[in-house]
């Protein structure tokens, strides 16, 4: 069995740090969890203790380093085959994979001015129309993927697909940006997530404020 120790910031509101471990803690894989607080002031640089990019999330699997959000989620996969991290029909993997990948590489209006934020009272902002282009695609996705597999996530059982729109659900709900019925559906499912509620609890209860992230 690996050691496997992740690194992450704030889980207030850092949004890629969610999401492998969230991942680790529904499919119930042991890690070792360091929150390094923010510190813009001196750009983060303290990252660069543990992680060579110098952002988080980080996992460190025996004495080798992996970063960026997916490929620990993929190196995850690999390590835990039968953990069903991926869904198991080959096509619907594909799918997966691309809808993982449009999240890293798109959503960029949504991503910037929208962000997540765990304590923050529900509220709308003013928004670009990029935003609203970005939520629109997200509605169709979800919408899409829970009609065709039935949900309760998108490719039914909870995987990397839906750790990786997992922040997601909060910028949505937290900037009342859709009440589309797949978006409400997809929260309900998010939030009776015991590990869900125990990173928002832990996010909520946290004493730092990061200006540039409150909206
Ligand atoms: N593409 C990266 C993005 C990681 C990222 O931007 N992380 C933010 C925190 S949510 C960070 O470390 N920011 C610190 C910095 O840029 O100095 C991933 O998928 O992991």
């Amino acid at each position: 069995m690996s050691d496997l120790h992740l690194y992450i910031a704030n889980k207030n509101y850092s949004s890629w740090s969610l999401r492998p471990w969230l991942l680790m803690k529904v499919k119930g894989i042991e890690f070792k969890e360091t929150l390094s607080p923010f510190d813009e002031p001196n750009h983060n640089q303290h990252f660069l203790e543990f992680s060579p990019s110098k952002k988080v999330p980080v996992l460190h699997v025996n004495s080798q380093i992996i970063w960026e959000s997916l490929a620990i989620c993929e190196c995850l996969a690999d390590l835990y085959p039968e953990a069903g991290l991926w869904p198991a029909d080959s096509m619907d993997r594909a799918k997966a994979r691309s809808l993982s990948t449009e999240m890293v590489s798109g959503f960029s209006h949504l991503r910037a001015e929208c962000p997540m934020n765990m304590r923050r009272e529900h509220y709308a902002i003013s928004v670009s129309d990029g935003v609203r282009k970005d939520v629109q695609r997200i509605e169709a996705i979800w919408s899409e993927c829970l009609q065709s597999s039935g949900g309760p996530f998108l490719f039914g059982e909870f995987s990397i697909v839906d750790a990786m729109f997992a922040p997601v659900v909060n910028r949505l709900q937290i900037y009342c940006l859709s009440e589309a019925p797949a978006v409400l559906k997809y929260r309900e499912a998010m939030h009776a997530l015991p590990a869900w509620q125990e990173w928002e609890a832990a996010g909520r209860a946290e004493p730092w404020i990061v200006e540039e992230d409150e909206a």
